[in-house]
């Protein structure tokens, strides 16, 4: 990341905007006049457009820009990214504003054929800018009003400069965007559509996103009915120091880490994917038992220089050794009351998110993403030596009040009100650890004592990544990780998109919404992943927590008919 990260600091800001959308005509509603009255004090509409049907609508920020896209910002990495990449595209006529709320701004679309709804779509690590990227399907595939906050800030995802001694930045990308940005939204639609016109609202989103959201449902059960949530970054307080950590293990460089050069982000995955896949039972290039994965066996056997399983292109000296299996512990910290989780481990299959945190191309500290949160939101110097204290410290203040706790949110009131969450988690996401996803579950299911099944369903996703994707094969993602999630459609063909938005028994946010709507209770989900852009590889379901996919007929492990949750 820390690559990155430089390469953010030497980009020139963007400066042209492709997509202006066009001036209301003079009988149109789409006119400043029709919303003013409706804003909160001290807010006004900033722009207001008409987008034609296939249109785009947007503006030049840095928000989207995904860790893997920041090397080659603005140059388009898919076929519906018509050049450039940070727009809402393909849109239906709609309505589009962006609104200055004096501290942070949104963008909200509102598609003339509208369903009554409404979406809120999250954000991204540390990032600022309107989400404009992810806020096209919305309109386009279930004809919802969408909306998207800046956050309070403009930057690229893991830069946080931004926050250094700003503790009003903080709590606006904390929490007080998503609230005041969905609220005020509520009355514009009422402005446009009608008043009480307002059917649902629901949030969708992913990482911080998933963050958001919870964070929100903490603060206000009323704000959405349904919340569609991915891989959420809910435990600031523990997981910032917790990469901190992972970079005192493994500092960049040295003789004793792993992840020093490119190949080991070749082999020792691969090597540890090829160790574990038939643990599940199933040959499939797909760990779906990380649990059953030793790591300490696997390094020793088949990553260590002169064992017999060593890989042919690379193998890890005794103490990288060492360092690999450390990277896979617990992070428990101590005091005077005894040991305790200061943050789960990530498990074996995930290694090629280990990137972002880990390098190669990292510099010492203080520059990297990993030791970053400690300077600009801690107020820790420059230089700072890591100990268990940063948790305590963390604890304490919480910075922006941007940790979700399960524990404090009012899941008799959400629940009381009809209110639904969809939780999902890849197993082989290394940024979000599973097993921190699980633990929010768990917690939520303590806490909501034995109503939790009537409100909340956690999928994990075998062999998924960070929201979106899964290993390669150089021509295709091995494991299905599609099925509606905010972001995924940027790692797909608009047909692949196409073929799962809408679709009850394939599509997250559809299931969501029809659960929200009586229709229904999700049960298990088809992710998918495809050969080609328009020839499906593997349809599998995915199962809703405590349940897993298990292969009823091995000679067809491609077909979704060969699994069941059990
Ligand atoms: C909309 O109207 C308000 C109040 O009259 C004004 O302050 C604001 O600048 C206007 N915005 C645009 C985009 O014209
Ligand atoms: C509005 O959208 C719905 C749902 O996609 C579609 O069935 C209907 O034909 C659309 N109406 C118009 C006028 O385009
Ligand atoms: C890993 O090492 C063990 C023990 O040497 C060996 O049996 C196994 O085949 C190796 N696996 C791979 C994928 O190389
Ligand atoms: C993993 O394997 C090592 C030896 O390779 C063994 O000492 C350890 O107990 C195993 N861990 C688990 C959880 O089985
Ligand atoms: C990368 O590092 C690995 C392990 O340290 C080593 O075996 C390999 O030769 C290195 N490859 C290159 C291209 O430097
Ligand atoms: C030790 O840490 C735990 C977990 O954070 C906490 O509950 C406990 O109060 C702490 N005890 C002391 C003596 O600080
Ligand atoms: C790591 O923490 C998790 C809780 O998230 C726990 O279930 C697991 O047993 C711990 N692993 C070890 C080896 O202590
Ligand atoms: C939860 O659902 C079950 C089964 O549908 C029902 O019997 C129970 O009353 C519900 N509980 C709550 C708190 O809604
Ligand atoms: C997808 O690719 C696999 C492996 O190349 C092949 O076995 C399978 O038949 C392909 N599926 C389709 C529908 O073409
Ligand atoms: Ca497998």
């Amino acid at each position: 990341m820390r690559l990155h990260y430089f390469l953010a600091l030497v980009l020139p800001s963007f400066a042209r905007n492709w997509c202006p959308g066009r001036v209301p005509s003079p009988t149109s509603r789409c006119k400043n006049s029709t919303f003013s009255e409706f804003l909160p004090l001290g807010a006004s509409i900033e722009t207001v457009r008409e987008v034609g049907e296939g249109e785009c609508f947007g503006e030049d920020t840095y928000s989207n820009i995904f860790y893997g896209a920041l090397s080659n910002t603005n140059v388009c990495r898919n076929a519906q990214d018509s050049a450039p990449c940070n727009y809402a595209v393909h849109l239906p006529t709609s309505c589009a504003l962006i609104v200055d709320m004096g501290t942070y701004r949104f963008g909200l679309l509102m598609p003339t054929n509208w369903s009554g709804s409404l979406m809120t779509v999250g954000s991204y690590s540390y990032g600022g800018g309107i989400n404009w990227k992810d806020m096209w399907t919305g309109p386009k595939y279930y004809n919802l009003a969408t909306i998207s906050t800046d956050t309070g800030h403009n930057s690229t995802p893991p830069d946080m400069r931004w926050a250094r001694g700003n503790e009003e930045a903080q709590k606006d990308w904390g929490y007080r965007s998503i609230d005041g940005s969905t609220k005020a939204a509520k009355a514009l639609l009422g402005a446009y559509y009608g008043q009480s016109s307002l059917k649902h609202s629901y949030f969708s989103g992913c990482s911080t996103g998933g963050r958001q959201g919870l964070k929100q449902l903490q603060l206000d059960q009323s704000l959405f009915d349904g919340l569609l949530i991915g891989a959420p970054a809910w435990n600031q307080i523990h997981m910032l120091p917790w990469i901190t950590k992972l970079a005192t293990i493994n500092p960049p460089g040295r003789e004793f880490s792993v992840y020093n050069n490119a190949s080991e982000y070749t082999f020792i995955p691969r090597q540890i994917r090829e160790a574990c896949d038939s643990l599940d039972g199933v040959r499939d290039n797909i760990i779906s038992r990380p649990d059953l994965c030793n790591i300490t066996t696997v390094a020793h056997n088949n990553l260590s220089c002169g064992a017999t399983g060593a890989p042919p292109d690379g193998c890890l000296k005794p103490e990288q050794v060492n360092t690999l299996i450390q990277l896979y512990q617990n992070y428990t910290i101590s005091n005077a009351t005894g040991q305790f989780l200061g943050f789960p481990a990530p498990e074996p299959g995930s290694e090629a998110d280990f990137q972002v945190y880990l390098g190669p191309g990292s510099t010492a500290a203080p520059d990297g993403f990993d030791w970053q949160w400690a300077i600009e939101f801690l107020g820790y110097q420059r230089g700072y030596s890591f100990s268990d204290d940063i948790i305590a410290d963390a604890e304490n203040s919480d910075p922006g009040s941007a940790t979700a706790k399960p524990g404090l949110t009012d899941w008799t009131a959400f629940n009381g009100r009809g209110g639904k969450l969809i939780i999902y988690q890849g197993l082989a996401d290394g940024l979000i650890p599973p097993k921190s996803t699980t633990q929010y579950f768990e917690d939520l299911r303590t806490a909501a004592s034995g109503t939790a099944i009537n409100f909340s369903r956690y999928y994990q996703v075998p062999g998924m990544h960070h929201c979106w994707t899964s290993d390669n094969d150089g021509t295709r993602y091995l494991a299905p990780w599609m099925f509606g999630g905010i972001g995924q459609q940027n790692y797909a063909t608009v047909a692949q998109t196409e073929s799962i938005l809408g679709k009850s028994d394939s599509d997250m946010l559809t299931a969501l919404m029809n659960w929200v709507e009586g229709k229904g209770a999700p049960n298990s989900m088809l992710a998918t992943t495809w050969n080609t852009s328009t020839t499906v590889f593997r349809k599998r379901p995915i199962c809703p927590y405590p349940q897993r996919a298990e292969n009823t007929d091995q000679g067809n492990i491609d077909s979704p008919n060969s699994w069941t949750c059990r």
